[in-house]
């Protein structure tokens, strides 16, 4: 609590603020839900989905709403659930027509480029088998039962439905590859059958490598067409039953890791500092390990700059492939409300990640310093986070980052605004896991308009935990939370309450069905993660008296391949983990009165943790890659305390 104080004047979050959204029933499994709003924007208000009778009314669900606060509780349409992704867990990569993605095809390229993997052995390296979920989906939902889930979030593969990407439809039939709707069909049905409503997300890194090949991928302007074609596609065939669409998973990662801070994502592409020094920086293919030069003839802009094949990358390939992935989002968003929401009823909404940002303290900081930090944490909340968020709300990119960025930053035409705005307003994703530190950097001043540009926009402003260092990778102690199992995945409850209270203060009224948390998780302790910082975090969080966020802890905390008797089963630092976040949830709904309708644990079951490969463990599930041919899902303990924390604290569950 003592630390929720500090954050309060920032947030200048009152109990009573109205929360942004306006209540509405959730989907039962299979049953069409009827949003609100919809189809929010002015010219549209006419066609908004009437009530059909059997849905709560507004007054139900305030009425739903009002009687959860008043026990404390999670309301009873709550979306609880977990997620994963299609590559990280369905394997089957080239079998029943699935085409090649970006994934395939540069981590069999670039084999070094993943930790973990076991020489000679390209299934250790890649998605390739992964958890074969594509023949073992049976044995995922029995899991989600453990946990209770009445939802489950999962992705669809792309090149599973369209192998070159380009969804056509001629004379009434589209060119798809008919084995993979027969699987996302069984996928659906089987989830429907079992009482878990399906949350899709059509897109979660896996570009069908052709379009890389053919243009560069979301490099090029054109990449927004043929994801709406698929987008299309999708919405056609699964509609019916799918009433909750998530268009995009985090284009932040996807464009800046995929095309910037490299080499860690798929493209590879390394436009940035990379954060490993790679033996070639420059030129030419490195199959040790390294920048991707491969790419195909491309366009950046509408203007047709054809740009030349294998080129070296480019100075802000990942600015352009963020403006196009967003322009992407709204054409899916804009093909479904135009042909299919008004009668399937579903939502669809952009899930985007991102660290909320906690204002740098220090024992002994004037309250002017504070004040200072706080405003920094905004500014840095806006490129972090806005950059992403804002264009899918309210339709265009926050005004500090475009003053900041100058020319750097492409613009959006008029038409595309109007497009972009609202196109998140059914409900708005946000995947949480860490926080980051912010305040200015000493001694540095805002650019002037002349000095805008990518380079100089955050040269003034910690936009990381790392202290000036830009948005880099290690970071400097003392780290914000405990050391979980990945490089930056640190433990820090209060971010999620933090970040829904900005969410909700920037978007009031503008989002009709409230935030989703569509990922929230850790990997457990591991031998890959230097724990050298744990003595500096927690003697700084003694500083600021606040000894709790420390949380150091001794050696039988970390997880051990060998010991299926350790905490590869018995995970308690994930339990911790999930009852600190989960409390901050139920405190932002319950006293800070935020919409928040659902929470996603990351993940179902161990997986295909991308470049970090097999053993960094982020699942409530455990499973043997290496060594067990069935790939058996063994539950942890925590997915157990899942299913009784929602028990426990979500109304009449
Ligand atoms: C999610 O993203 C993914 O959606 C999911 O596929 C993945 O398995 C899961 O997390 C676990 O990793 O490079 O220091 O600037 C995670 C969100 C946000 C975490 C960006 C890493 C980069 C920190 N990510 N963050 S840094």
């Amino acid at each position: 609590m003592k630390t929720l104080t500090v954050f309060t004047t920032l947030l200048a979050v009152s109990a009573a603020k109205k929360c942004i959204v306006k209540p509405k029933a959730n989907a039962n499994a299979g049953e069409s839900s009827e949003p609100d709003n919809v189809l929010s924007t002015d010219e549209d208000s006419n066609d908004e989905p009437s009530n059909n009778g059997n849905e709560p009314t507004d007054n139900d669900r305030a009425e739903l709403v009002e009687k959860a606060r008043a026990e404390g509780k999670l309301p009873s349409d709550f979306k609880w659930g977990a997620a994963t992704a299609a590559y990280q867990v369905e394997g089957a990569w080239k079998e029943d027509g699935r085409g090649e993605s970006v994934w395939d095809h540069f981590t069999h390229l670039y084999p070094h480029n993943v930790e973990t993997g076991r020489p000679g052995n390209e299934d250790s390296i890649s998605g390739n088998v992964a958890c074969d979920s594509y023949h073992k989906f049976d044995e995922d939902i029995k899991m989600m039962k453990i946990m209770k889930a009445n939802h489950y979030r999962f992705s669809i593969s792309w090149s599973r439905l369209f192998p070159d990407g380009q969804a056509k439809k001629e004379e009434g039939k589209w060119n798809v590859n008919e084995k993979g709707v027969e699987y996302y069909n069984s996928v659906i049905n089987k989830l429907i059958e079992n009482d878990i409503t399906p949350l899709a997300t059509l897109y979660h890194w896996d570009l069908p490598y052709a379009l890389h090949e053919k243009y560069g991928g979301w490099l090029d302007y054109h990449s927004q067409y043929d994801f709406a074609n698929y987008a299309e596609f999708c919405f056609e065939a699964f509609g019916d039953r799918v009433k909750n669409w998530i268009t995009i998973n985090e284009p932040w990662v996807n464009c800046v890791s995929g095309y910037r801070l490299g080499p860690g994502k798929a493209p590879y592409r390394c436009t940035g500092e990379a954060p490993r020094k790679l033996a070639n920086e420059t030129e030419g293919l490195d199959l040790q390990g390294g920048c991707s030069y491969e790419i195909g003839p491309s366009q950046y802009s509408p203007e047709s700059e054809v740009l030349e094949a294998n080129r070296p990358p480019q100075r802000l390939e990942d600015v352009w492939c963020s403006h196009n992935i967003l322009l992407a989002h709204a054409q899916a968003v804009k093909v479904y409300r135009e042909k299919f929401q008004k009668e399937q009823k579903g939502l669809i909404g952009i899930t985007i990640d991102g660290e909320a940002q906690i204002p740098w303290i220090e024992p002994g900081m004037s309250e002017e310093q504070k004040k200072i930090n706080e405003e920094y944490a905004n500014l840095a909340a806006e490129f972090r986070i806005g950059w992403y968020s804002d264009p899918p709300v309210t339709g265009d990119y926050p005004q500090s980052v475009k003053e900041r960025m100058g020319k750097d930053l492409p613009e959006f035409t008029e038409e595309q605004k109007a497009m972009l705005k609202g196109s998140s307003s059914d409900f708005l994703g946000w995947n949480t896991y860490t926080a980051h530190w912010a305040a200015p950097v000493e001694g540095q001043t805002p650019p002037t308009p002349e000095e805008a540009n990518f380079e100089n926009s955050k040269r003034d402003m910690w936009d990381d935990n790392c202290r000036g260092r830009g948005d880099g990778w290690t970071c400097i102690p003392p780290t914000l939370g405990s050391q979980a199992g990945s490089s930056w995945n640190t433990k820090y409850p209060p971010t999620i309450r933090v970040g829904l209270n900005w969410f909700s203060k920037r978007y009031e009224g503008l989002i009709n069905n409230g935030i989703v948390i569509t990922e929230n998780g850790c990997a457990q302790p591991n031998y890959k993660v230097s724990r050298a910082n744990d003595e500096v975090t927690k003697a700084y969080f003694e500083s600021i008296n606040q000894p709790e966020y420390a949380d150091t802890y001794d050696e039988d905390m970390i997880e051990r391949e060998d010991n299926l008797n350790g905490t590869l089963i018995h995970d308690t630092y994930r339990i911790d983990w999930y009852k600190g976040y989960l409390e901050n949830l139920r405190l932002a709904f319950v006293e800070d009165k935020i919409d928040v309708r659902g929470y996603m644990a990351w993940s179902l079951v161990d997986n295909y943790e991308w470049e970090n490969g097999y053993e960094t463990r982020f699942g409530m599930t455990y499973i043997d890659f290496y060594n067990d041919p069935e790939l058996t899902r063994v539950p942890k303990d925590s997915l157990t305390f899942l299913g009784e924390w929602a028990q426990a604290n979500i109304q009449d569950f």
